[in-house]
């Protein structure tokens, strides 16, 4: 199956937001913000910049009609600055004006004066000034203090992990139209329409129904389009209210990078114990998440690196901390993995430190300890495991023990270069971890001409979710795919939709559009019984557009059947609505059943480093993945792939840099590298891991958009491990694992 998209994408025909025709007497916002991350904000001179061509108008806090806020669950983010600033880059004046390019000329005529106050970017410090954004979290299993009393060994560490600029190729953006009565319509580049809805009527002061929301598509998300598209929507619909015309802000890319919050850099201490055997017992860690200066996601965030703290091991003791942290930087946020990755890569710290310590290969502790079905979570649920066959199926398929000899002969005799190899299992859990937003709606109508029209709350941002909606239609009504058109997600057509998201869309709206297309194909058939001389509906079928009565094809078609129905006055519409069963999870003990399943698979990594230049190339990922049953392989592959890529960027050469002051000196392309087509690995395979097993996936396809990203964390330790091989050493676990801190390890003397 192919995807709905690839064509009008090749074709420049995809339409992102920058490419909505806008209306006649459109103004375009430009956004003035902190120069510096903390201080009193004591005046405001927006004089110059009024006089300033083509400009309409200057908004400050004081001119917003509503609420001046838009922190989601912690009331701490002001859209526009007030009193004081947190950090470089947040948004403080607003310039309204007839073009682009005005609007950017008048916002630099913008003054302020600002007493400046200590910054603080080191989340350590924020916690030991007692800092924090909310209480600190805990998960407790077992008891580790009595664990650590009978362990034959134990090891302590520290590991530092850095954020992830998101990079969307489509920068942040929205526009904001008037519609008659004083209501608005936005076109967003949001993850989240009912959340931009919330925050444009939090600072409008308007009532939810008089906005609508509309998004197309994305030209990627990743999770910062998950709360961060709100302030723009925001701003553009202030603009809207105050002025009476349509407003429109498309962020330039270095105004993105300096404005938006990014993957949540973390701090953490880790102590791990083990027996003889190498099981381990037990395990601590402490966190310190570096959340920034507001609030934004960043607890559900913490929430979910301590669901992934143990990533896909069973260790019996766990005593699990974790601090939010308040600092001066743009507020971090969602970034696919959303906390996972950063739990798991200071487990995989730890392992490697004991291993290191004892003097066996890393893959030796992992696969001992692997979890099994039964086992129990730290949060209490209990684990239906594919981490036993995931790992034991990449072993041998792809020959690890041959992959790592080939390692050390190759090691053996070159000099100048080294290969490491690594092994990553993941262990993800599906859902939202706050239960209440594993909910989905669909809204499906036949049309009298037999074409099928789908709405859901799923957002496409590249993942490929309307391809597979379009797919959970085609197949429920019997149809080709070309038979349905999946229309922009609307919060008209949709209401309180949850964010696309968790990687959960294409399973919540994906079976929200199954209920419905079910609902209407039993009222269809209903209507066929006796146009086929059918006893019962359960004789009845479509299959390719013809109705079957037993398995075999009748006369009657698809489109002669709907339009029957419609005229016995049949609906040919519905809107169903789909909540996750089974899930919950109690805080208040930090235990429950949060997931309505996990994916499993594992990555062995295998790099070749250039000890002269400190350079390296990713020579393979190689990968057994849970897809459960794919629904569409090619689309699959593709997150798959991309996750990957993603991932291995973040752990080796995608670099944040915030100086002492708290300005991102890493504010461009030019200074912020990401992988490109020659960093890619040179080969990635990946098998499927087929499991048949009834599970809560839409047609048991388990999802892939998040899970992969975190096999990228084995380059970081396969690179690690060829640092190792040219040199006898213990190199920090210290990320990303750029070129320069390769060349610090390998000659840490010059
Ligand atoms: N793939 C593309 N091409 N672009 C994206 O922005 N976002 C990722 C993932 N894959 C993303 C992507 C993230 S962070 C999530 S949560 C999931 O897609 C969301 O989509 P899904 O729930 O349909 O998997
Ligand atoms: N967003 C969210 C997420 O709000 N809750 C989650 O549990 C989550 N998980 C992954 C990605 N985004
Ligand atoms: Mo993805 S981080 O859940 O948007």
């Amino acid at each position: 199956m192919y995807n709905i998209d690839s064509q009008p994408h090749v074709r420049g025909e995809s339409v992102y937001l920058d490419d909505i025709p806008v209306v006649r007497g459109t103004l375009y916002a430009c956004v003035f913000d902190s120069p510096v991350a903390h201080g009193k904000l004591k005046s405001i001179d927006t004089s110059a910049a009024e006089r300033s061509e083509g400009v309409f108008r200057v908004i400050t806090a004081t001119d917003i009609i509503g609420e001046n806020q838009i922190g989601g669950i912690v009331p701490d983010e002001p859209l526009l600055a007030e009193g004081e600033v947190h950090f470089q880059g947040m948004p403080i004046a607003v310039v309204v004006a007839e073009s682009e390019e005005l609007a950017r000329k008048a916002a630099k005529k913008i003054t302020v004066e600002i007493d400046e106050l200590e910054p603080v970017t080191d989340p350590r410090i924020a916690a030991a000034n007692g800092d924090l954004i909310v209480p600190p979290k805990k998960f407790v299993l077992g008891d580790t203090a009595s664990a650590f009393a009978g362990c034959e060994y134990v090891f302590e560490g520290r590991t530092e992990q850095n954020g992830q600029e998101h990079l969307y190729i489509e920068t942040q953006g929205a526009y904001a139209v008037p519609t008659e009565n004083g209501g608005l319509k936005i076109y967003s580049s949001t993850q989240g329409p009912t959340a931009v809805q919330r925050a444009v009527c939090r600072v409008t002061g308007l009532p939810m129904h008089q906005v609508e929301v509309d998004v197309q598509r994305l030209g990627g998300g990743f999770g910062g389009k998950e709360d961060q598209a709100n302030a723009w929507a925001a701003i553009c619909a202030v603009g809207t209210q105050l002025t009476k015309r349509p407003v429109k802000y498309a962020l330039h890319r270095m105004e993105d990078m300096r404005m938006t919050g990014k993957r949540h850099p973390y701090s953490s201490d880790y102590k791990i114990g083990l027996d003889k055997d190498l099981k381990i017992v037990a395990y601590e860690a402490t966190f310190y998440q570096n959340a920034g200066a507001a609030c934004d996601l960043s607890p559900p965030v913490l929430e979910r690196t301590l669901f992934h703290c143990t990533n896909s091991y069973f260790i019996p003791n766990v005593t699990a901390t974790a601090y939010c942290c308040r600092t001066n930087l743009p507020p971090n946020t969602a970034f696919r993995g959303f906390g996972g990755p950063q739990g798991m890569f200071v487990i995989e710290s730890a392992i490697a430190h004991a291993a290191e310590k004892l003097g066996v290969s890393a893959a030796e502790i992992q696969r001992r300890n692997l979890l099994k079905t039964g086992d129990e979570f730290p949060y209490g649920q209990i684990a239906e495991s594919e981490a036993v066959i995931s790992w034991d199926q990449a072993a041998n398929t792809y020959g690890f023990a041959d992959m790592s000899r080939e390692a050390d002969e190759f090691n053996a005799s070159s000099k100048y270069f080294k290969k490491g190899v690594a092994v990553m299992p993941i262990c993800f859990g599906i859902s939202f971890t706050k239960t209440p937003m594993n909910q989905a709606r669909s809204l499906v109508h036949v049309y009298t001409d037999g074409s099928v029209a789908v709405s859901t709350g799923a957002v496409e941002m590249g993942q490929g979710v309307n391809t597979k909606m379009a797919q959970v239609a085609a197949k429920v009504f019997g149809l080709d795919i070309d038979a349905v058109k999946v229309h922009t997600t609307n919060t008209l057509r949709i209401a309180n939709t949850s964010p696309t998201a968790a990687s959960a869309a294409a399973d919540l709206n994906g079976k929200a559009t199954q209920i419905a297309c079910e609902t209407i194909t039993k009222r269809l058939l209903e209507v066929a019984l006796p146009l086929v001389e059918a006893a019962s509906v359960d004789e009845l079928s479509i299959e390719d557009h013809m109705v079957h009565r037993n398995g075999e094809k009748t006369s009657l078609t698809w489109q002669t059947l709907v339009m029957e129905a419609h005229l016995q006055r049949v609906n040919l519409s519905e809107h169903s609505h789909y909540a996750t069963p089974g899930i919950g999870f109690d805080w208040s003990i930090a235990k429950g059943h949060p997931f309505a399943y996990h994916v499993y698979g594992t990555a062995i990594v295998g790099v070749t480093v250039d000890c002269l230049r400190g350079r390296y190339e990713v020579d393979y990922v190689k990968c057994f993945h849970d897809f459960g049953t794919s629904m569409n392989t090619g689309i699959d592959l593709g997150q798959i792939e991309g996750g990957i890529v993603q991932g291995l960027g973040w752990m080796t050469m995608e670099e944040v840099v915030y100086d002492e002051k708290g300005k991102l000196r890493s504010n461009a392309l030019s200074t912020y590298k990401v992988p490109d087509i020659y960093s890619v690995p040179k080969e990635i395979a990946v098998t499927p891991l087929k499991t048949e097993k009834d599970n809560l996936a839409i047609f048991n396809s388990k999802a892939v958009g998040e899970p992969p990203l975190m096999y990228g964390i084995g380059a970081y330790f396969a690179i690690r491990n060829a640092i190792k091989a040219f040199r006898d050493c213990e190199p920090d676990f210290d990320c990303p694992l750029t070129p320069e801190k390769v060349l610090m390890n390998l000659y840490p003397d010059v």
